[in-house]
């Protein structure tokens, strides 16, 4: 539906590298709405938990460390609009730099998988769980109405 919506973050290493008004960017061009916008350091306990699944992986206390130790924020980020999870992930690239296509956020911008810039939800179910995570106060995601819509989706 039109009203689907995934979470996406700018990580550490974008921000650092000043790539956040890039990746905003190209979910704005592409006719996405912006519905949730936040600059943190996460907690601990917010990293480990949005990445839970990862929890038994070798590399798990070095993400959560890359995440939340503060040397740069994360900015977190809902955006709605149709197909927006599968769409978002295409956008992204794949998980592996060496892998992503040339064109996508991460084929464009890095080259590491430790250091690959952005976060997008993987399913309806994980953006359900990372919205609510990430932006679980009340207000913090706004519905609003874009003008442009009549000339975006039909
Ligand atoms: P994605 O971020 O594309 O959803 P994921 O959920 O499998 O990928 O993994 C989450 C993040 O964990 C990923 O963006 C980077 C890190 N990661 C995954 N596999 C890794 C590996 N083999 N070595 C180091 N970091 C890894
Ligand atoms: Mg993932």
């Amino acid at each position: 539906t039109s009203k689907e919506r995934t979470f996406i973050a700018v990580k550490p290493d974008g921000v650092q590298r000043n790539l956040v008004g890039e990746i905003i960017s190209r979910f704005e061009r592409r006719g996405y709405k912006l519905v949730g916008l936040k600059l943190l350091v996460p907690p601990v306990e917010l990293a480990k938990e949005h990445y839970a699944d990862l929890s038994s992986k070798p590399f798990f206390a070095g993400l959560v460390d890359y995440m939340t130790n503060g040397r740069a924020p994360v900015v977190g980020m809902v955006w709605e609009g149709p197909s927006v999870i599968k769409q978002g992930r295409i956008m992204l690239g794949a998980t592996d730099p060496k892998n992503s296509g040339t064109g996508t956020i991460r084929g464009d911008f890095c080259l590491s998988i430790g250091r690959n810039i952005v976060h997008g939800s993987d399913s309806a179910e994980s953006a359900e769980k990372e919205i609510s995570l990430w932006f679980g106060g009340k207000g913090e995601v706004v519905n609003w109405t874009s003008n442009n819509e009549e000339w975006v989706i039909s």
